[in-house]
């Protein structure tokens, strides 16, 4: 082939690929629902309640993004994803947003077409075990067999840990949620190592004597936890990252779904801002201008959402720590909206 001819193929595909990667916020608004990837069912974070009615923290951040999109927080389809499967869903399309307890490393940022959107929740990786077997600090598990989930980043972390510290174990590695956590609850290893979140999930929601387990004290590791988008869509990274910040925001400014009505018809001139009564911010994101509005009327603001989920209104009763507000000694700094 002569060389501009090369060219010019090279140039179509190239535009090609950036408009069908460019249009994630039609693609949602014409299919009329969010495809969001989650966990097969994971408590506080992503798991269907009795009903079949799915419920989490990282539900609500699909409500949240279907909300601001769509006007609708009901109108998004949770897809169940375990933790090999989650980024090919998303590299392939088959999901516009991954929320789904992903810790945010440089090379799932950069390697694989994906990036994050913000973090949702900060978390570390630990140790779960029988309290009967009399160890008290992850320094004593030598010799222990652990269990793990394929795919997770989980794996590398724990084997660079017992590495450094001359730890000895036998790991043993499952693809699927259930089987490795009923592997653990069987006594098939030891110890269940992953997110503390996770071990907070599986310890309420598991085990049939939750009292007779420890969560060992050491966390070895910072596990940033939020949701993904595709490379190369900046106008949908922004709508994802921003509904999150909106959610943030509101809990800052003391706007929660109780009072957001009486805030919309007056209030101090940032809370306008965010609500859409002044400003461009919808209109900046391509969006309706009570976007936030409608997450905040639908989904509540953060702190209603860790609450309800995985914190004191929960049975995993997780305190906020890292998750406070930066004015509450906390990591979540929510960007101005101006
Ligand atoms: N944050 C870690 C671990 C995330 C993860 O997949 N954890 C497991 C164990 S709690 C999980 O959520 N499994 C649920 C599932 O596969 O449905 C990562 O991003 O690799």
């Amino acid at each position: 082939m002569k060389l501009w001819k090369l060219w010019l193929a090279g140039l179509w595909l190239g535009l090609a690929g950036g408009v069908a990667q460019a249009q994630t916020l039609d693609v949602v608004k014409q299919r009329g629902y969010l495809q969001c990837g989650v966990t097969t069912g994971f408590a506080g974070f992503s798991a269907p309640d009795d009903k079949g009615h799915w419920r989490g923290l990282d539900i609500d951040l699909c409500r949240a993004v279907a909300a601001a999109v769509l006007g609708d927080a009901e109108k998004y389809k949770a897809v169940p994803l375990n933790a090999q499967q989650r980024f090919t869903a998303l590299q392939s399309g088959e999901i516009d947003v991954l929320a789904r307890n992903t810790s945010v490393t440089q090379q799932r940022d950069t390697a694989l077409g994906v990036i994050h959107a913000g973090i949702n929740f900060y978390d570390g990786q630990g140790f779960l075990m029988l309290k009967a077997l009399g160890v008290k600090s992850a320094k004593g598990l030598d010799g222990a067999t652990i269990c793990l989930q394929t795919g997770t980043s989980n794996e590398n972390t724990l084997a660079d840990w017992a590495r450094a510290n001359n730890i000895r174990y036998k790991p043993v590695v499952i693809e699927q949620y259930n089987e490795a956590v009923s592997a653990f609850a069987a006594g098939r290893c030891d110890v269940f190592s992953t997110d503390a979140s996770g071990l907070a999930a599986i310890r309420a929601s598991r085990l049939g004597n939750p009292d007779d387990y420890i969560v060992l004290p050491e966390l070895i590791s910072k596990e940033p936890l939020g949701p993904f988008v595709r490379q190369g869509d900046d106008a949908w990274l922004n709508i994802v990252k921003w509904s999150l910040m909106a959610m943030l925001l509101a809990e800052e400014l003391g706007v929660d779904s109780g009072n957001v009505d009486t805030h919309a018809q007056q209030s101090t001139p940032a809370i306008q801002r965010l609500l859409g009564g002044s400003g461009n911010a919808g209109e900046n994101l391509g969006l309706d201008a009570r976007w936030a509005y409608q997450i905040i009327k639908q989904v509540g603001n953060y702190a209603e959402s860790f609450e309800r989920n995985v914190g004191q209104g929960s049975p995993l009763k997780i305190e906020r720590g890292l998750n406070a507000l930066w004015s509450q000694g906390g990591l979540m700094y929510p960007l101005p909206i101006r």
